[in-house]
């Protein structure tokens, strides 16, 4: 008995193979220097725990507390009826559409709240209330009007003027907040989407009325006792996540460019190794940039050079992990440090002076493995806070932004001198170039037609370029680290379709180096490679963060306006992928890009499988309606090949797949040639 219990207390001590963790040398090492510090890390938790089986198969209802019903798939499979039932009866399909639509309305919550917080901020801008917040970008400011009812020129002494621009921000602030919770109407943005898909929407009752609204219909839909039918759920679902990539996080993206500039291409690098032995290291962690934004300003501030170097430090490198990395990366070349799994990783360089935490993606853990260093660890936000004891608290205020940004950076340098010998940062990183966006790419793609999408459209017509993918998303610990996401997006340039990425996926590919310009002549197809070399951008544009998958959104919304692709999203070869995702607002931008028209495909799992008719349905049914739908896909490599195939489909349906024909013989009739010529 004694030895029994001693045998499975061995089983949960079982830790990870560094080497089957992840792709990326800096992890390998860091996960190998966790286990020898004896500081447990997600990847060992992972080794230990497996993922509970009914739960991956969407099956499992807690929504009463006659359940938990737990519903896996019999091992033989379905023969004729399926008569599993949870106690009220729902069926596997019910619960599986509940579970997902829940997840949907997690995500749609996430991205949303984290965009009224920004109008909040905006709105105290606008007001004047703020030394910290300006409205940097006008002519921002000036486009997303137009598409919030407000005007921007008014009319004195019967002449068109234009309108005060204190003005126009106040009234696009009240316009934007107003999004979330309007007695009446729909979400203004809708509009701004392709017609065709617009009417779609409205033909099958989608539109979202607010943002908060549907939100909350979900949570009572799903309620026992209320919503029994998947199709009818799932409608709700769509409802939700079209509020969140057309609402809150278009909002929240145009906003941030507002106030903080819309992103240009900017030089950075990427990875663990960016940290640096002799300097402060602070890294800021989570999804907004309105905290870390005034942190980069005060970090870069003489006063706190100065104060750093007064203290033996030779300054201060700020770094990024996750979304918030990703936004001041793309407006200030801040590096990232690593994604979402290796957030402990960071601290266990002992080389991190404060990690400084808003919200989502955040690691509990984060706090234990602080306490094995010297690193302070502080949550910003009201929303965020974290149990331990050896956790700091700034709760930060837009109304004394820079008083909480000079504690906390300050707070960092004082804790320079608490460092023990134990540094070990690793020597891996990428250099990347970042900052991508709508207004870019046409400017960078324009060609002779600078302004426009149509050099673009016309390389994707020649077949120069077969088609557009979305790769973003998360990590996640049940797989290889990074290994998926980078074989897509190799898989993808390799085959001449140009990757637009966002998230963790971005970081990820910032590490390997694929966002540089000279990656396209060694990873891309000819074609690819040809474009790449004469615009002078790389083969995967990072776009920028998770709320920023509505740039995608729009970019998508351009190529269709520029012509000669079809009139909706869902004619465009193109398509969407979150190889290694995780959270639930990945499930809710998968959605909103399937209901917008995009074949989406997502590694790991779908937490549908229990529920195979709920499964089909969204996999092939939803096509009908939206022109998009759902797809897993484990294999990375046969991940992106599915897409490619529906790339090729759309080519087809266009009548360009034979421009592409033409385009790939040039190449090797050119081989030939070049042969020939050497030969002779
Ligand atoms: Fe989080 Fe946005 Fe996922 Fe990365 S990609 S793990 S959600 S940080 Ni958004
Ligand atoms: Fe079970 Fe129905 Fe309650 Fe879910 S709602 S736990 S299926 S009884």
């Amino acid at each position: 008995m004694a030895e029994e219990k001693k045998a499975s207390s061995d089983k949960i001590k079982k830790m990870a193979d560094p080497m089957a963790c992840s792709i990326d040398e800096a992890t390998q090492e860091m996960i190998a220097r966790a286990q020898e510090l004896g500081v447990e890390t997600v990847f060992d938790r992972a080794a230990a725990m497996k993922p509970c089986n009914i739960g991956v198969q969407g099956t499992c209802c807690k929504n009463c507390a006659m359940g938990p019903c737990r519903l896996p798939l019999p091992k033989s499979g379905i023969e004729g009826e399926d008569t599993r039932k949870g106690l009220c009866g729902a069926t596997p399909n019910t619960i599986a559409a509940r579970n997902f639509i829940r997840m949907i309305a997690g995500g749609a919550a996430a991205h949303s709240d984290h965009g009224r917080c920004v109008a909040e901020v905006f709105m105290s801008a606008a007001r004047k209330e703020s030394d910290a917040y300006k409205i940097k970008d006008e002519f921002k400011l000036l486009s997303i009007a137009s598409h919030l009812g407000v005007e921007t020129m008014v009319e004195v002494d019967g002449e068109k003027v234009d309108r005060d621009m204190n003005e126009i921000a106040l009234e696009v602030a009240e316009k934007a907040l107003n999004e979330w919770g309007k007695p009446v109407g729909e979400l203004l943005y809708m509009k701004r989407a392709p017609q065709p898909l617009y009417e779609k929407w409205k033909k099958s009752g989608v539109l979202p009325r607010n943002i908060d609204r549907e939100i909350v219909e979900i949570m009572h839909r799903t309620h026992i006792g209320v919503d029994q039918d998947f199709k009818n759920l799932i409608k709700q679902g769509t409802r939700a996540a079209l509020a969140d990539g057309w609402g809150g996080s278009m909002l929240a993206t145009d906003l941030q460019d507002v106030l903080f500039g819309t992103p240009y291409p900017i030089q950075s690098e990427a990875n663990l190794g960016v940290m640096k032995e002799d300097h402060v290291n602070i890294i800021v962690h989570g999804h907004e940039p309105v905290l870390s934004e005034i942190i980069v300003a005060v970090a870069q501030s003489r006063e706190m050079i100065d104060y750093a170097k007064s203290k033996g430090a030779k300054g201060i490198q700020l770094g990024g992990i996750c979304c918030t990395a990703n936004e001041i990366l793309q407006r200030h070349g801040v590096p990232p440090v690593g994604t979402f799994l290796q957030q402990e990783l960071a601290i266990i360089t002992g080389a991190c002076d404060a990690m400084v935490v808003d919200i989502q993606c955040i690691f509990q853990n984060l706090a234990n493995v602080a306490k094995c260093f010297h690193t302070k660890l502080i949550t910003t936000h009201p929303i965020a806070r974290m149990e331990q004891d050896n956790v700091i608290h700034i709760e930060f205020d837009e109304h004394h932004a820079f008083e909480d940004a000079r504690r906390i950076v300050k707070m960092a340098i004082d804790n320079f001198k608490n460092r023990s010998a134990e540094v070990m940062i690793p020597k891996h990183k990428g250099v990347q170039v970042a900052g991508f966006g709508v207004e870019s790419i046409e400017y960078h793609l324009g060609g002779t037609f600078r302004g426009s999408y149509y050099t673009l459209n016309d390389n994707i017509i020649n077949g120069r370029i077969r088609g557009v993918a979305g790769v973003v998303g998360c990590n996640n610990a049940r797989t290889k680290h990074n290994e998926a996401h980078i074989t897509v997006v190799k898989e993808l340039i390799k085959n001449d379709v140009i990757v637009l990425t966002t998230g963790c996926n971005g970081i990820a590919c910032a590490m390997e180096g694929l966002l540089t310009p000279e990656t396209a002549q060694v990873f891309c197809g000819p074609g690819l490679a040809e474009v790449c070399e004469t615009v002078g951008i790389p083969p995967v544009l990072h776009l920028g963060s998770c709320v920023d998958n509505s740039r995608i959104l729009l970019a998508a919304t351009e190529v269709v306006k520029a012509g000669g692709l079809g009139s909706d999203i869902s004619d465009l070869p193109a398509a969407g992928s979150a190889p290694e995702w995780m959270s639930e607002k990945a499930i809710s931008i998968g959605h909103y890009f399937v209901a917008s028209g995009v074949y989406t495909v997502f590694g790991v799992t779908l937490p549908t499988s229990g529920a195979p008719v709920f499964h089909d349905y969204i996999c092939n049914e939803l096509e009908k309606i939206y022109g998009g739908m759902w797809d897993i896909e484990p294999d990375p490599v046969e991940h992106a090949r599915k897409m490619i195939a529906h790339i090729d489909k759309k080519r087809k349906a266009l009548g360009i797949d034979r421009t592409r024909e033409r385009v790939l013989m040039d190449m090797a009739d050119r081989r030939d040639m070049e042969a020939s010529y050497q030969k002779a």
